[in-house]
């Protein structure tokens, strides 16, 4: 169901109008707002924004990556058969596929979306926060370097991961998680500055149960967020219309506006009814083995 108003006594709400031209931290202060001008609106129905996206197939040792997750040790070849449904539906949703060949120095690498931010502006090569993710960046930066010329990155002591980062119209959120630095944070939204993009920053430590704030958000388009209930009341999001998650669905959140199509988990049907009920063309994927490794529908790839 979806009704008028903040999530209280209903689980489905939205509210609000878009715009996040009020949003801020609760408890920061305006600075940690970086204002920016001039962007295109990046959602456009008629329109495809996406038409290309990177991916990389999970390694053999794809299970000796990290993770909180206490669901068990992730079946490889289900996960093979996983991530190929996923590449299809990218491919569906019109986009052409640069597929990296799998990489067992990194068991992680498959969450290419941690490696890079990438605008209508340019590259942006992140510094994971967890060291054994480091490495990563290398190859992505060669893989990048055929469709970005230049790119600039994130330098220590900054550290910042890809799902961190949640754009949305108008407006990039950065979350400050135990991945992404506050150094890291800030460098992010200066970059984004130079480009006339406008940052928000949004403190998840301590929310618990997410690693990334994309974890717990997404950005729908058309000014529209999905969030989980510990995100979805904060102040920051004050002025979205946001659709709550509700509790026992979470990693619902995590879905993916790809051109006309929202890329979502299965399994979690008072979302997925939800969403079908504002009008999104679902494609439902079963997520069941990258989310044993802490994963989710945004990490497996880097779109542009
Ligand atoms: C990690 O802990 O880094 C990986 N096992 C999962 C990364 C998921 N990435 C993402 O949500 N963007």
């Amino acid at each position: 169901m979806v009704t008028s108003g903040r999530w209280s006594t209903s689980p489905w709400a939205t509210a609000g109008c878009f715009g996040f031209a009020r949003g801020r931290v609760p408890g920061a202060s305006c600075e940690n707002m970086h204002a920016g001008e001039g962007r295109e609106p990046k959602w456009e129905r008629s329109e495809p924004v996406f038409k290309h996206a990177i991916v990389r197939k999970p390694a053999e040792n794809f299970a000796a990556g990290l993770t909180t997750a206490t669901l068990g040790k992730p079946d490889y070849p289900k996960a093979l058969a996983q991530h190929e449904a996923y590449c299809q539906a990218l491919v569906r949703c019109g986009l052409a596929l640069t597929r990296l060949d799998p990489d067992p120095l990194f068991p992680d690498s498959t969450f290419v979306e941690d490696t890079a931010v990438l605008t209508a502006g340019g590259a942006i090569l992140t510094r994971p926060g967890a060291p054994s993710r480091e490495g990563e960046v290398r190859s992505m930066r060669a893989s990048l370097a055929e469709f970005f010329p230049s790119s600039q990155a994130i330098v220590a002591p900054g550290t910042l991961d890809g799902g961190d980062i949640c754009e949305t119209k108008g407006t990039t959120f950065i979350g400050i998680s135990e991945r992404t630095n506050p150094e890291g944070a800030e460098q992010l939204a200066g970059l984004l500055a130079l480009q006339g993009l406008r940052s928000v920053f949004v403190d998840i430590r301590g929310v618990g149960g997410i690693l990334h704030l994309k974890s717990g958000l997404a950005y729908l388009g058309e000014g529209r967020i999905a969030a989980i209930p510990a995100l979805s009341e904060r102040e920051t999001f004050r002025d979205c219309e946001v659709v709550v998650v509700p509790p026992g669905e979470e990693y619902a959140a995590n879905c993916l506006r790809v051109n006309e199509h929202l890329l979502m988990a299965s399994g979690f049907p008072e979302t997925e009814g939800a969403l079908a009920h504002l009008g999104y063309s679902l494609l439902r994927l079963d997520m069941s083995e990258f989310r044993k490794m802490d994963g989710g529908l945004s990490c497996l790839s880097l779109r542009f």
